[in-house]
């Protein structure tokens, strides 16, 4: 029996940004609904997209945001210095941000599997060793084991998680560790983060539900900590062996105990989510659309996407969008069409308004645009209805 979570309706696929001449030839839509198992308690896309329509040539480049390169220098220090790994495997490794990172601290076998040809590519390019193949137990047959597995980011991406899981288990030294970072459950439901919802996004995990998983693949958690990244995030790392410091165990269970008092268990908090989109696109469409205000958007992230087709926001609000992303210049966003430019243009716009549309990255995106401009636009990015709650309290 399955529960809805979040229904966003027809949507285009959240990184496929089109050429000109792909704007001609039509664009695809799929449903994009997340329900909730009533038995498992694990939240996923009721119709998946198959993988290779969204990852074969990916337009995210991770190493754009300078905070998001500051985390992988002091993820990788970390690690060193707390697990001294003599090898690194790092599971959807993007554009090599974070190999790179772990070649800076002279870790002696370095290598990276990322499953989108162009960004593996990219990778080995820029000095990051880059096998371009889908992890899983076939992919982990064919390389090294490692005393350090990463998978930052890409769990929730996953659709066969037992396999993804048990080749992880595989490729493991025997002493060695796997850690996961990835948007927690709870921070979305709190924060009401809807535009985090995509087809790449195939699962919204939870500790309780990630704990199950892991356990099931002979993995068991030795730590569970929040980072800040994405929004909130969790970061866990689990081994083959089930050894804990106390203060890991402690943490661990207060972060399960924590899920169960929230109630992530039962049906409810998934029932009060399900109306809160419909309630954010009223609030943004009355506070953005229908005025005489030169707008952009700041940032062609996926939860900008997801934002601005939810909200049916297209060019006659947005004129453009910035980003710094090469692969995305020059084409044009997925749904609304609105044209993507570098941020140069940001000197011949001169809007009075700008959307930051990675909310995630406000601070640094607010900063380069006060250091570009000559003017004061007004800064904004949502949640819009929690920002009429605050302004009208
Ligand atoms: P950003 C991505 O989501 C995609 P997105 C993915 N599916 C995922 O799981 C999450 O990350 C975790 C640009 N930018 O990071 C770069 C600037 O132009 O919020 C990006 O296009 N200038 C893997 O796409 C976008 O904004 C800047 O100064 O929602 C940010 O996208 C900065 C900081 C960013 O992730």
């Amino acid at each position: 029996m399955s529960l809805e979570f979040c229904d966003l309706g027809m949507q285009p696929l959240a990184n496929h940004f089109l050429t000109e001449k792909e704007l001609a030839q039509g664009e695809v839509f799929y449903p994009l609904k997340v329900v909730v198992c009533e038995s498992c308690w694990l939240v996923q896309l009721e119709h998946p997209v198959p993988r290779e329509r969204m990852f074969s040539d990916y337009a995210y480049f991770s190493g754009q945001s300078d905070h998001w390169v500051q985390h992988c220098r002091e993820f990788a220090a970390e690690m060193v210095e707390r697990f001294q790994p003599k090898s690194v495997i790092e599971i959807a490794s993007n554009d090599g941000t974070l190999l790179k990172q772990f070649h800076a601290l002279r870790v002696p076998a370095v290598l990276g599997v990322e499953p989108s040809y162009n960004l593996a590519k990219h990778a080995g390019w820029h000095g990051a060793p880059t096998l371009a193949a889908y992890w899983g137990k076939h992919t982990a047959g064919t390389v090294e084991s490692a005393d350090l597995i990463v998978a930052m980011n890409v769990l929730a991406h996953v659709p066969d998680l037992d396999d993804f899981i048990g080749g992880i288990a595989d490729a493991l030294a025997p002493d060695g560790v796997v850690v996961f970072e990835f948007p927690w459950l709870w921070r979305l439901i709190e924060r009401g983060d809807w535009d985090t919802i995509y087809h790449e996004h195939h699962s919204y995990l939870s500790l309780t539900a990630v704990s199950d998983l892991l356990r099931r693949r002979g993995l068991y958690i030795c730590d569970a900590s929040e980072v800040t990244t994405h929004g909130g995030s969790l970061r866990v790392i689990a081994s083959t062996v089930p050894t804990t410091t106390m203060d890991s165990a402690e943490k661990r269970i207060k972060l399960l105990a924590f899920e169960a008092s929230i109630g992530l268990d039962k049906p409810p908090i998934y029932q009060a989510f399900a109306g809160l989109p419909a309630m954010e696109r009223e609030a943004a469409r009355s506070r953005l659309c229908g005025k005489q205000i030169t707008t952009i958007g700041y940032g062609a992230a996926a939860k900008g996407v997801t934002f601005l087709n939810y909200c049916g926001i297209g060019r006659e609000t947005v004129s453009h969008i910035i980003d710094s992303t090469p692969a995305k210049q020059g084409k044009f966003a997925p749904g609304t069409h609105i044209p993507i430019v570098p941020p140069e243009s940001l000197r011949y716009l001169r809007p009075s308004r700008i959307i930051v549309l990675p909310w995630n990255w406000r601070d640094e995106i607010e900063a380069k645009i006060h250091a570009q401009c000559d003017w004061y636009p007004e800064i904004v990015s949502r949640p819009f209805h929690m920002e009429r709650a605050r302004l009208a309290a």
